[in-house]
């Protein structure tokens, strides 16, 4: 079988490996000349765990080259960014898509299978992808094949998940949804769900949208139990006892290519209606705001203070910094006219310094990101180095009575300091 997988990013990278480490023959396509050479010059340009190792064996094998423009092939794996429009609602912005729709057509021919992995809102394929081709003279399944297969990986994770994870397939017809189950049955060990274009494409947005709004009820948890004088990381302990109940961990926001994008993808579908969709992506954007304010009362009264940033990704143990809360809350303290020095062991630019040299003569450390880095911290030693000893940890890495030397402030205690 032979692929080419249009985009090369997060999604599209480790899906042109899986295929090709298969024994598919496969052609990434990516428009930046600048990841075609990294990838060409044995690089990979993003962090992913155990990912260059493979892409390197793919391209030895010769089962994987890349290109900046498409080629012939059976299957097209279109995975190409799908961001918020700058419309009121955020609506879902598919240009991308359709362009790179309209890049293949010219190698199509009949027979092809060309699957849809982007995140899309419910009802695009239909819409707007179906014409494309309609209008090129194909007739979707029978003379060519249209899927939305949506990928449901976990940054960090990507390569194990795309293997043994569940895989929706959506086709626009039942043809459809068979042929595309076939290309992915060639390397996933998860079950195949076939469904139809339109349901493939609102359970995936509702799976992150299902997320964020629990994310967002602990993140309200958290600011209600601050303004009660309540524990509220004790709180959320002692419910989740309950065997039906699991409250998230509050935290500075959220952020991601998916979960702070895809619930707008809902709710301007149908912005009258999906109104708890939109007060959980309310929360959850307001909440660099929240900490921010927080931030600034604790370092209320100290003369031209330094604050150190711990973490800019968007998560933990990753280097993606897309829609990231730290880096709003960073540019926000920094808008304010503090001192803010940041640290991420995960990003090159700001790793330039140990976490030791950095919090030297700092009056408060902010922890923004559950890197691994970050626990393994003698916060004992960074106490003795910081002209005061506090820690602000958003994320709740750090345990409590294990430091002695710094002042440890959490969305459990925050309320006494503030
Ligand atoms: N977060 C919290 N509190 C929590 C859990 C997460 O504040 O209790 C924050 C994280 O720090 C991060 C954000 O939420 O900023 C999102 O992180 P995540 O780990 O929940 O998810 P993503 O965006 O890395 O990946 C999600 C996953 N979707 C679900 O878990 C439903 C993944 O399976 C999807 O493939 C991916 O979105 C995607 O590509 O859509």
């Amino acid at each position: 079988m032979k692929l080419c997988v249009i985009g090369l990013g997060y999604i599209g990278l480790p899906t042109a490996v899986m295929f090709a480490n298969s024994g598919c023959d496969v052609t990434g396509v990516d428009t930046s000349e600048k990841v075609i050479n990294i990838l060409e010059s044995g690089g990979v340009h993003i962090e992913e765990d155990g990912l260059n190792d493979i892409v390197r064996n793919c391209f030895d094998s010769g089962k994987l080259r890349v290109s900046t423009k498409p080629v012939a092939a059976d299957v097209y794996i279109i995975a190409v960014p799908t961001p918020n429009a700058c419309d009121k609602c955020l609506s879902c912005d598919i240009r991308m898509v359709i362009a790179a729709c309209k890049e293949i057509l010219p190698y199509l021919s009949k027979n092809n299978t060309v699957i849809v992995e982007s995140t899309v809102a419910p009802r695009t394929l239909e819409d707007y992808i179906k014409p494309v081709f309609e209008k090129a003279g194909y007739i979707i399944g029978k003379t060519l094949y249209l899927a939305h297969c949506p990928e449901r990986v976990l940054p960090g994770r990507i390569l194990y998940e795309m293997r043994y994870n569940n895989r929706i397939v959506g086709g626009i017809t039942k043809q459809c949804t068979e042929h595309a189950a076939k290309v992915y049955e060639t390397f996933v060990e998860g079950k195949i769900i076939k469904t139809d274009a339109k349901t493939a494409e609102i359970a995936k947005c509702m799976e992150n949208t299902y997320r964020d709004v629990n994310i967002a009820l602990a993140n309200e948890l958290a600011k209600v139990c601050g303004e009660l004088d309540i524990n509220c990381l004790e709180a959320i302990r002692i419910a989740n006892e309950h065997p039906r109940v699991n409250i998230l961990s509050p935290g500075p926001g959220v952020g991601g290519h998916c979960l702070a994008v895809d619930p707008y993808f809902i709710y301007s579908k149908m912005p009258n209606l999906a109104k708890l969709i939109k007060t959980g992506r309310d929360i959850n954007s307001t909440m660099p705001y929240y900490v921010v304010e927080k931030t600034v009362e604790l370092v209320e009264g100290i003369e031209k203070p330094k604050i150190v940033a711990f973490g800019v990704t968007y998560k933990g143990n990753i280097d993606d910094t897309r829609e990231s809360p730290a880096i709003k809350i960073i540019e926000l303290l920094k808008a304010d006219g503090f001192q803010v020095e940041v640290y991420d062991p995960h990003v090159r630019e700001k790793a330039k310094q140990t976490p030791y040299q950095i919090v030297k003569q700092s009056d408060l450390i902010l922890i923004l990101t559950d890197h691994d880095e970050f626990k393994e911290i003698d916060y004992n030693m960074v106490a003795g180095l910081m002209r005061r000893p506090y820690v602000f940890d958003t994320r709740n890495i750090i345990e409590d009575d294990v430091y002695s030397s710094i002042t440890l402030i959490n969305y459990g205690n925050l309320f006494e300091f503030v």
